[in-house]
């Protein structure tokens, strides 16, 4: 039995992380910390959540004696941490924030650790999520990034990951401190933030709203379902060497524009094959028989838009045997069905946050808030 801290529990890959532990674990004690930012959504975690075998705590990584609390409080076997500021747009805009949370808030817990377990590393793990932004930007022809790719971050916020993967190595190099890394793809699935490429098509198609492409929609990224980010997270705390650097990759490279469309297809058929969702969304194009793609428009690139990425994920499928398991098509099915079947969800997000951010890409106020839909 093990005693875990998932920081970040209630965002998007943190939530799923913690309920993919809770069913595959259900003896080990698992607690979340979260600082409930406009990304943190209580709603997510709230059914894991029963006091003992999973505990919330509302806290700030930054907080360094909060932090240092919590690990007295708890012999934390494994640290997996998620916690960060993650949508490059926003990096774009207001940075400072993003160097707070992703570089001093890693350095926290990376010192509230070495302290806690400074007496013996035995069975200890601090595991740091990653992304494949670190790597910057791939040229069409390139050979997908190894874990050996040199690091080359574009936007404040993969410099900002970058400086803290640089600061978990040195924990590791310095102190001997048992980390491991994994740097994972575009990830989609269930509880994303709408502020996503993909959330935000979904809920922007469902309520008759522009989907917009930034730029000429050639931008590459290489999709990866969360569960199976989920379970490659697991074999890397159960197997991965400690020091390594591990890369998580869906193996599913398209351009956004085309991955629009089949979100689109995709909400059409759903559509099509139940009455009752025009009912329910109304403003659908879908909802009178016409295609969902009439609403695809080109905006405003983003400032400095990384071109390609793609991931090898040859190291974690030789060494540990896991390979990403499900297919594109299949992800955005089950993706686009979620969102359907819990607008009770997205409906109680909090819509300040995300009218400023339609306000400030588009210049207009969505025509409804999500919150009084
Ligand atoms: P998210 O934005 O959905 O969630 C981040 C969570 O961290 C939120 O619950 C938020 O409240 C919490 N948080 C933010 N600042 C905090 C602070 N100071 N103290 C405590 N909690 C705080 O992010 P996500 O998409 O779930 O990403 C999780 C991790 O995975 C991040 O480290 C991100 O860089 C990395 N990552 C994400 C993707 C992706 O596609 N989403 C891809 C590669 C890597
Ligand atoms: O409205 C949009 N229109 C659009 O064309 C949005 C929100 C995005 N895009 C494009 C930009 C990207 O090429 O879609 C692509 C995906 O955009 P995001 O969802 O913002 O993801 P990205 O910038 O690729 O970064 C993501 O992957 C790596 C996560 O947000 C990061 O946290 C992760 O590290």
């Amino acid at each position: 039995m093990s005693t875990l801290l998932i920081t970040g529990g209630a965002g998007f890959i943190g939530a799923n992380f913690a309920a993919y532990w809770r069913r595959s674990r259900p003896a080990d004690r698992v607690v979340i910390l979260d600082a409930l930012t406009y990304a943190g959504n209580f709603d997510s975690i709230s059914a894991l959540c029963d006091g003992e075998y999973c505990r919330f705590v509302h806290g700030d990584i930054c907080d360094a004696a909060a932090v240092q609390t919590l690990f007295q409080e708890h012999d934390f076997d494994m640290v997996v941490h998620f916690a960060a500021e993650s949508h490059v747009d926003r990096s774009i805009y207001a940075s400072q924030v993003f160097t707070r949370t992703n570089v001093q808030g890693t350095h926290v817990l990376l010192d509230a650790a070495l302290s806690a377990w400074k007496s013996s590393f035995e069975g200890r793990r601090f595991h740091h999520i990653s992304t494949d932004e670190v790597f910057g930007s791939l040229a069409p022809e390139e050979a997908p990034w190894t874990e050996l790719a040199r690091y080359d971050p574009t936007s404040p916020y993969a410099a900002s990951k970058a400086a803290s993967d640089f600061l978990v190595r040195s924990y590791a190099h310095t102190h001997g401190l048992p980390v491991t890394i994994t740097n994972c793809s575009n990830n989609y699935g269930p509880y994303q933030f709408p502020e996503k490429l993909i959330p935000l098509m979904i809920l922007n198609a469902l309520t008759g709203q522009k989907l917009p492409i930034y730029g000429d929609g050639g931008n590459i990224r290489d999709w990866l379902y969360v569960e199976d980010h989920c379970a490659a997270i697991a074999s890397v705390l159960d197997r991965g060497r400690q020091g390594e650097t591990y890369n998580v990759g869906g193996g599913h490279q398209i351009p956004n524009i085309e991955l629009v469309g089949q979100l689109c297809d995709t909400i059409g058929r759903r559509f099509a094959e139940d009455e009752g969702l025009a009912e329910r969304f109304p403003d659908c194009p879908a909802a009178s028989g016409r295609t969902t793609r009439s609403l695809m428009t080109f905006v405003r690139d983003r400032p400095g838009h990384d071109r390609r990425y793609a991931i090898c994920a040859d190291k974690l499928a030789h060494e540990l045997g896991f390979r990403a398991g499900t297919t594109l098509a299949d992800g955005l099915a089950r993706t686009v069905d979620w969102y359907l079947a819990n607008d009770a969800w997205w409906r109680r997000i909090h819509s300040g946050a995300y009218r400023e951010w339609v306000k400030l890409h588009y210049g207009t106020e969505p025509k409804r808030s999500l919150a009084s839909l």
